[in-house]
């Protein structure tokens, strides 16, 4: 029965997917979506892929495939500490219910619920749960030390990704929210493809400016899986960050990572990746 469970979300999640793929995608717009879990669910996934548990973990990361929850679940696995992801049901708009409102009033993916401290945090935007996932670790050093110009490098570019690069695709996968009219709809998908195309060059000019394998130069840092979430994104673009001779190195240098693996085949994304 397993098997069967697996085999199902296997191909649902092959066929849909992330924010810019055909399907489902950041706007839930456009193709209707089917449920993976919609009958007799198994249970979520739990942190280890061999064994599904039923138990809260301390620490849950509420997921979409492909969706904004990537690179706060990469750095879930590059830490290595026990999770749960637990898989948001966009199909039936979960995202908009009562219950996940209480975690995201804005309805949006990821959530993350911390209950390793003293009182039970739930944080969302993807860009504070990275920066909290590695403060709470600062052994995997995923941020340069505090205070450091190094850091502020880190800070500069993480407010960069998530408010100037991840803003423009927002605009992208969500063009009905700007304008009313097919044409003008239509006019907007293009000013932000074109947009991003601009701050795609920005990315590959800064890993032409240091010749070092990471974003920030010698180390990586939890900048480098939201560099990677949001360039995927741009998979069905005319001119894709993949199309950018470094970027693309990068980005497959990022995709040979053991911890980013586990992520893409526990979400179930189908190759290619990027
Ligand atoms: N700034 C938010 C954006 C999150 C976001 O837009 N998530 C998308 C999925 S990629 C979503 O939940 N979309 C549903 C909607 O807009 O209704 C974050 O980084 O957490």
């Amino acid at each position: 029965m397993r098997a069967l469970y697996g085999a199902v979300r296997l191909a649902f999640q092959r066929r849909v997917t992330d924010c810019a793929g055909a399907g489902i995608s950041c706007s839930g717009g456009g193709q209707a979506v089917q449920n993976p879990r919609a009958a007799d669910q198994p249970p979520e996934i739990s942190s280890s892929p061999a064994v599904n548990q039923v138990t809260t973990q301390m620490l849950q990361l509420h997921y979409f495939p492909g969706n904004a929850s990537m690179a706060p679940h990469i750095l879930l696995e590059e830490l290595g500490v026990p999770f749960e992801l637990k898989l948001v049901d966009r199909a039936n708009n979960a995202h908009k219910s009562p219950e996940y409102l209480v975690l995201n009033p804005n309805g949006l993916i990821p959530v993350l619920v911390d209950g390793s401290g003293s009182a039970e945090l739930v944080l969302y935007e993807s860009a504070a749960i990275c920066l909290h996932l590695a403060d709470t670790h600062p052994q995997a050093q995923l941020a340069p030390p505090l205070g450091s110009s190094e850091r502020a490098q880190f800070y500069k570019w993480l407010m960069w990704l998530t408010n100037t690069l991840q803003a423009a695709l927002i605009v992208y996968f969500y063009p009905e929210r700007w304008a009313d009219e097919a044409s003008a709809v239509a006019q907007v998908k293009a000013h932000a493809q074109s947009r991003v195309g601009g701050l795609l060059d920005q990315l590959e000019a800064q890993l032409a400016a240091h010749g070092q394998p990471w974003l920030l130069g010698e180390r990586y840092t939890a900048v480098d899986p939201y560099a990677l979430m949001l360039c995927r994104w741009t998979r069905g673009f005319e001119r894709p960050a993949r199309s950018l001779p470094r970027l693309s190195v990068y980005l497959q240098r990022m995709l040979a990572r053991p911890a980013v693996v586990r992520a893409f085949e526990r979400e179930g994304l189908a190759q290619p990746w990027v």
